[in-house]
This record gives structure tokens, sequence and C-alpha cells, in this order.
């Protein structure tokens, strides 16, 4: 695909794709296991510019674009899926609302910190009863004189331990659902904020997943992010981009299966051959070539329309509806082709299959991706 790519989106892959290879394949698999977070290598991805690629370099980014930022995203996943979120998450989640939506005085308070990767960002839209349906938040925010009091809990939030910036959702308008969130920054020292329950996951262990608890937090009041009420079109506007994170690290985990498959083809020998020589073996390496393909496109396209300042909000949901389903038929294929084998901690691939799964799931469902593609075709 790399007549898709401009010279310097390729030497930015082949950085990323060598510092992966160098520092964070050798321990991605002893970390995931062990529920690890990869603090060194986050902060060498922040000396590297990779926690904040697709951003000005006015407020410390590395003023590239989204493009160079899903190949970044993939390359990180393709050896370690829990890096590739930890990433999304904190760029896509948390350096674009403040990008977008923040006041020159918010941009130049946070991002120079988050964008060079020294403090780690995490963004609260779910709650235990808000999931699918975010705007039924019922975390709420109150204007006392000049602060914001919060009050509720929020759950599921990519790197909840480790991040000092949090991006979060709470109703301003109770009873007026999406018509009544606002999204609000809030540091981590702030009393009345606390981390709740730490997830333990079937996949992507590396990457905390916290529950957030707030009472009466008190933020200052020009720490609201966007206008009043607005905040569900900031976490829409924010999880369109979001959703290019995460089929980037969908890519990631696809590729990770073919390529260790072809490897473990040509290696395994039955029959007095390498199962490489099978048909049965050979189709399911094409079909698994073909649909990462097919899902590498439509990521590149939706990236592309962002660059571009095109609404994508459809695409996007198609690239990350395709690119997480190829994720697990890929997973899925690779365990069937390393047998017995792939189902033990003695190769990757049980990783790729249990790291796959959740990109199906987080930062909206397959479901709520069809729901998007279909209410654009119907409209
Ligand atoms: N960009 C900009 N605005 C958007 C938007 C987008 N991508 N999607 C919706 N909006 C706007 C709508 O235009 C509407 O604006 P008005 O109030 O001016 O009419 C408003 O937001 C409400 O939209 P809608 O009526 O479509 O809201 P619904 O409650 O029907 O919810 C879905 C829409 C289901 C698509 C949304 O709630 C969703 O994406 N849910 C999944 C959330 C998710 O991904 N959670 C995982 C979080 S992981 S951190």
């Amino acid at each position: 695909m790399e007549f898709l790519l401009t010279e310097e989106q390729v030497m930015l892959k082949d950085m990323v794709s060598k510092f992966a290879k160098d520092r964070i394949a050798p321990v991605a698999s002893d970390n995931e296991r062990n529920h690890r977070y990869p603090a060194d290598i986050i902060k060498e991805a922040g000396e590297l510019g990779l926690m904040g690629i697709a951003y000005p370099t006015e407020y410390g980014g590395a003023g590239m674009d989204y493009i160079s930022y899903m190949l970044a995203v993939e390359e990180v996943s393709r050896w370690c899926a829990s890096t590739g979120v930890i990433i999304s998450a904190h760029s896509s989640l948390v350096c674009d609302p403040i990008y977008r939506f923040g006041t020159e005085q918010q941009k130049q308070k946070y991002l120079p910190d988050l964008l060079s990767g020294k403090k780690i960002g995490s963004f609260s839209l779910t709650e235990a009863g808000a999931g699918s349906d975010s705007g039924a938040t019922k975390t709420t925010a109150k204007l006392v004189g000049d602060k914001w009091v919060l009050n509720g809990s929020k759950l599921f939030a990519t790197n909840g331990q480790e991040a000092e910036v949090f991006v979060l959702v709470a109703s301003t308008e109770p009873g007026q659902k999406t018509r009544g969130v606002s999204a609000f920054i809030v540091d981590r020292e702030t009393p009345g904020y606390r981390i709740g329950k730490v997830e333990r996951k079937l996949g992507i262990r590396s990457s905390s997943t916290t529950e957030i608890i707030l009472e009466n937090c008190e933020i200052p009041k020009e720490n609201l992010l966007g206008d009043l009420n607005k905040g569900f079109k900031v976490s829409m506007v924010t999880l369109d981009g979001g959703r290019l994170g995460i089929a980037s690290q969908a890519l990631g985990i696809a590729r990770a299966s073919i390529e260790d498959s072809v490897k473990y083809a040509k290696e395994r020998q039955q029959f007095d051959a390498p199962i490489a020589n099978l048909q049965a073996i050979q189709f399911m390496l094409a079909d698994m070539w073909v649909e990462y393909q097919a899902a590498w496109l439509l990521t590149w396209r939706a990236s592309k329309m962002k660059d571009a300042g095109i609404v994508y909000s459809q695409e996007a949901a198609a690239a990350k509806l395709k690119a997480s389903e190829v994720a697990m038929f890929c997973a899925n294929k690779a365990i069937q082709i390393h047998g017995g084998y792939g189902y033990t901690e003695d190769f990757n691939v049980e990783r790729y299959y249990r790291d796959a799964k959740i990109t199906e799931i987080y930062e909206g469902t397959s479901e709520i991706q069809r729901l998007v593609i279909s209410r654009s075709l119907l409209q």
C-alpha cells in the first residue's frame, strides 16, 4: 500500500516499525500476561513524538497528519495492541478534543505536556447505565460560584490508572439527555476525584481500564470543554477520530496474525512437508490477507477524509466495523493454523485473539457502527 503514502509517511512508518520491533516486541507478551503497564515504552514513545503525532508543533505535537497517526498505531499494535490503545486513547480521545474544542488557555495549559507524553490522558464517557446509550449520563456537574461540582461515577476509562488529565462528560441539564451534557477537563489531583475499580480483562491487559469516582469534585469554571450542553457533540466528534485509532489497532492485530501464521506454516512439518504446502492452509492465508487489505483501505480512506476536513463519521464507523471484524477473523484463523500450539501461551496468537475481541466493543460496538452507517444511508 506504500504507493498511497507520502515519503514522510513512509519514513514515519519505518521509524515506528523499528521502535516497535526493537523495544515493544521483546516485552509485549510478558507485560500483557502480567497486567503490566509499559511505562518505559510510553516514555520513549513520547520522546519519539508518538503521543502527539497529528497535532501542531506550536503546542508540542509532531505536526504530522492523521494518516501518519493511523500508520503509527498499526505498527505499534502489530507487536502490542495494549500499547496501541494506550497511545490511541490518549491521542484521539484526550488530545483531540482539547485541541479541537479547547480555549487557547486550555490548549496552552494542557497540550504541551500531553503531546510530549509527559502526562497521559484518559477519556470517560461510559457509565454503568450509559454504554451504547451514551446520552443517558447520570454523572452531574453543577455550577456553584466559580466552580463546577461533579458527582457520579464513570466506567471503563482506558489509561485511568496512569492518566493525569481526564476529559469526561457530565449532565449539566438533567433530563435533556444528549442536549444536556457537557464536557470537562479534570486534573488527577483534584480533591473528590479518585480511581475506583480496576478491571481484570480478557485481553489488552497492559493498558489499564478503571472506574472513576467523583464526590463533590470541584473544578474551575474555565475547565468546561467546548460549549455548555454541547458535550454530546464533543464526544461524538471525538469518537469519530477514536474509531480510526481502534481500526488501526485492529489492523495491527490482523497483520500480526497473518505474519505469524505465514512463518509458522513454513516451519511446521506434518505429513513430511511444511503445512504451507497444504491448500487448506494456503486458502486461509489468502482470505486473511484479502480481508486485511480491505480493512486497511477503508481505514486509510476515512483517515484521508479526516485530514481533508471532510465529514467522515460514516467512513470511520465502516473502517472500525470492518477492521475489528477482520482482526477477530484473522486471529481466529491464526490459532487454527497454529493448531494446539496456538491455544497455548508458547505462541502469541492466543494474545492476538484475546486482544482482537475488544476492538468489536469499545469506542462503539459493531452494532453501533452499523447503526451509524445505516442512519447515514437512510437519512
Ligand atoms: N458528529 C457530530 N454530531 C453528532 C455525531 C457526530 N458523529 N453523532 C451525533 N451527533 C449529534 C446529532 O446530530 C444530534 O445533534 P442535535 O442534538 O443537534 O440534533 C446529537 O448529536 C444527538 O445525536 P443522536 O440523536 O443521533 O443521538 P442518539 O442518542 O440516537 O445516539 C449513537 C447516537 C447511538 C450513535 C451514539 O449514542 C453513540 O455513538 N453511542 C455509542 C457510544 C460509544 O461509542 N461508546 C463507547 C465509548 S468508549 S470511550
